[in-house]
């Protein structure tokens, strides 16, 4: 029996498949992980334990640097976002909920917008204001467009990043545009009849391009933030971060000279202020059943 070290690169009906140079190794977790509460976590770096019949077992799995919870994959540089402008239509509320996930988990975020060419001219045009609003607030902002994709490999160089996104927006679509479509990862047409992508990927693998990782996931239809305090929420909207209020406990509700509300000059600030006030409301209604 021997002992190495590897990270868990994909996860699939109870397998789990470490990478140990340059090695794929099918293992199990041992039992007692799971009795503690401790799942392994595609991303992880762990120590295994190879049988006889060479299928491995994790035994230790190392600190993480950070873990997003929706999709679950742990020690990732960058969580990359697709939002997709059209079919399905673009939500900036669940734009937002995904923010939150990252910045809940410390994580730096890439917006792919994805379907720009649904789009008419009009349309884009006042697309173009919700684009800016997120640059102006510190979001790192990519389309699919080949001359984009050469940035973002750019930035993405030597890094681990995953990919999330609603079911449809194009995520497996933009991981095999990455790999030049070396990769053919299954991809469908979203059902017509719901607007709603038919939840293709089922699964968390990091596929090797180039020089980076990147981990497909499954999409999603919607998502849950209730975990998170609702005066935590706060803290988890760059746009008011640095925003101080007469109150220091301010949570720029109702209370009274509140700069957050005083200050939303452009529309689309207004309409981030109107998700986090919503967010806060369903917070607030969760914990008090
Ligand atoms: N017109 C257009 N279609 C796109 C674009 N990106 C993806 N699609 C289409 O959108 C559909 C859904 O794409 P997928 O890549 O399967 O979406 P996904 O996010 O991986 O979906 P799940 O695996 O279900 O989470 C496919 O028919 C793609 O061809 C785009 O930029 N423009
Ligand atoms: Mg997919
Ligand atoms: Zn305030």
């Amino acid at each position: 029996m021997i002992s190495k070290e590897g990270k868990i690169i994909k996860a699939m009906s109870g397998f789990y498949y470490v990478l140990s140079d340059d090695e794929i190794i099918t293992c199990r977790a041992r039992g007692n992980f799971r009795n503690k509460d401790i799942e392994p976590l595609v991303g992880d770096y762990v120590t295994i334990k190879i049988e006889e019949d060479s299928l491995g077992y994790i035994i230790d799995i190392k600190d993480r640097k950070n873990e997003l919870l929706r999709p679950k994959v742990s020690n990732i540089d960058y969580g990359i976002i697709t939002v997709s402008v059209k079919e399905p239509d673009f939500s900036s509320k669940l734009l937002d909920k995904m923010i939150i996930l990252n910045e809940y988990s410390n994580i730096k975020t890439i917006i792919i917008f994805t379907k720009l060419d649904k789009l008419n001219e009009i349309e884009f045009k006042n697309f173009t204001n919700i684009i800016n609003y997120y640059k102006k607030i510190g979001y790192i902002i990519f389309s699919n467009k080949d001359e984009d994709i050469r940035d973002l490999k750019n930035k993405i160089k030597d890094k681990f990043v995953s990919i999330s996104g609603q079911s449809g927006s194009g995520k497996s679509t933009f991981i095999n545009k990455l790999s030049n479509n070396k990769l053919e990862l299954k991809t469908s047409e979203i059902s017509k009849h719901l607007g709603r992508g038919k939840h293709t990927t089922r699964h968390i693998e990091f596929h090797k391009i180039d020089n980076f990782y990147i981990a497909d996931t499954p999409g999603f239809s919607s998502l849950d933030i209730n975990f998170i305090e609702k005066e935590e929420l706060k803290y988890l909207f760059s746009d008011f971060y640095n925003i101080e209020c007469k109150f220091k406990t301010c949570n720029h509700i109702d209370e009274p000279n509140c700069n957050v509300k005083n200050n939303l000059e452009d529309d689309y600030s207004k309409e981030r202020y109107n998700n986090y006030k919503m967010f806060f409301e369903e917070i607030k209604e969760t914990k008090r059943r």
